[in-house]
């Protein structure tokens, strides 16, 4: 196969550049690259970039070796697997680890397409090093083309051994960005953009953005929305509503093709877009970090406590995003702390697995996860039984029934928590 046709194949295969591929084949992100070279305005840096996941989220970072034999573990059981990412928790660039893992990929899985997601400031000093590394499938964030934009999206950029601000230090990350783009798409890489949409501060910049990358041969855009962070800049931002987001994707779709089936993985997700497994492929020393208990059974100690004023409630999830399970089958409690006002992701609890789900055992179980759910006061569920139901409120543990996302969830379980 020549270059040309190697790229069309894996575009075949790709879920997130070829919206047709999602429901087929799957992605592994590697979460080996903790550090970050700029700082945006909406990010806590607690948390996995925002560029490319969804707010709240915390992915533990493995060595690229830990990474590269989970692989294997993973192809196991998915062998629909066809893209191995690496989008953080930080920017991938500001790590050599990142450097590491693609070299280790390339010679032990070089029929699997490598993905890189990044916020585009190295991007012109190792554009060329990727290429040559094997990556072939290139995300850029670029949430303004405008420095005055800009300087109010960014705080800072680590630079040249500097650390430029504001207005420098936009124009230094727009600069980068463009002519990273540029050299990608020269070297014969598929190109996306992200652009975050921020009301008020850059949506009525983002026809421009799009205008100008479509000017250096991007593939596709992923327009992604504000979700305001407790502990950021943008904290009392609002996000933008689905029906402005749609709106402004129609209008770009003129110049670009659009992706809008998005579903703001996390830096650590596998699986099918829609259906993460990671939690089925949690290495042993993850325990106790990623997890907390993971299979480790009751007694829960978390490794940030809350202050003292505030509450901490769960949130039963399938993916971490959205409440989306009944207490007995969630695969994932998200443990928030609350001071009434906004909430912050403290955790994920997992449950055993494989317990059954009828009779004693089920009984059990429910005991279990109870007790696993330590000092929380109040927890979010889609639907939850009877004896269950009994046995969270003896306890004092007030229950929440919502289909909401789980941020808004959390909020509407510390304040039941608070009643
Ligand atoms: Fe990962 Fe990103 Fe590659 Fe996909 S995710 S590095 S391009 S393999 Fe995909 Fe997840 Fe959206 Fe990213 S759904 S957040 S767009
Ligand atoms: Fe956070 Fe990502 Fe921005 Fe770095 S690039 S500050 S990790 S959102």
């Amino acid at each position: 196969m020549d270059r040309e046709e190697k790229i069309k194949a894996a575009l075949a295969t790709h879920p997130c550049y070829n919206e047709d591929a999602h429901h087929e084949f799957a992605r592994m992100h590697l979460p080996i690259a903790p550090k970050c070279n700029i700082q945006c305005n909406y990010c806590n840096r607690r948390y996995d970039c925002v560029n490319e996941s969804r707010p709240g989220v915390t992915s533990k970072v493995l060595t690229p070796e830990q990474a590269v034999e989970k692989i294997g573990m993973v192809l196991e059981k998915i062998p629909y697997l066809k893209v191995l990412g690496i989008a953080g928790p930080g920017d991938p660039l500001a790590n050599e680890e990142t450097f590491e893992t693609l070299r280790l990929i390339k010679e032990k899985y070089p029929d699997l397409t490598a993905c890189l997601s990044t916020n585009g400031l190295a991007l012109p000093e190792r554009a060329e090093e990727l290429y040559d590394l094997g990556v072939r499938f290139m995300t850029v964030t670029v949430n303004s083309v405008d420095a005055d934009v800009g300087s109010k999206v960014y705080s800072t950029v680590l630079f040249g051994g500097k650390k430029l601000k504001n207005r420098e230090a936009a124009e230094q990350l727009i600069a980068n960005q463009l002519e990273g783009i540029r050299k990608c798409v020269e070297l014969g890489m598929v190109v996306k953009i992200n652009i975050v949409m921020i009301p008020g501060i850059n949506d009525s910049h983002i026809p421009d953005i799009v205008k100008k990358v479509k000017g250096l041969g991007v593939y596709i855009v992923n327009i992604l929305p504000l979700i305001p962070v407790a502990g950021t800049k943008f904290e009392n931002l609002r996000a933008p509503t689905p029906e402005e987001r749609k709106a402004l994707m129609d209008l770009c779709a003129n110049d670009v093709k659009m992706m809008r089936h998005c579903k703001q993985c996390r830096a650590d997700a596998i699986g099918l877009l829609a259906d993460d497994r990671s939690s089925e492929f949690i290495l042993g020393d993850e325990c106790g970090s990623v997890c907390g208990s993971g299979t480790k059974g009751p007694n829960v100690t978390f490794d940030e406590k809350p202050d003292a004023e505030e509450t901490l409630v769960a949130v039963a999830t399938t993916d971490g995003t959205k409440v989306d399970s009944g207490f007995g089958n969630a695969r994932i409690f998200r443990i928030y702390a609350s001071d009434g006002k906004t909430v912050r992701f403290i955790k994920d609890v997992i449950p055993p697995e494989g317990v059954p789900v009828a009779g004693e055992g089920h009984s059990k179980r429910i005991r279990d996860i109870v007790d696993m759910l330590g000092d929380c006061k109040a927890v979010a569920v889609s639907e939850i039984g009877h004896m269950p139901e009994k046995m969270l409120l003896s306890k004092g543990i007030a229950v929440v029934v919502t289909d909401s996302d789980s941020d808004i969830a959390a909020m509407e379980a510390a304040s039941a928590a608070l009643e």
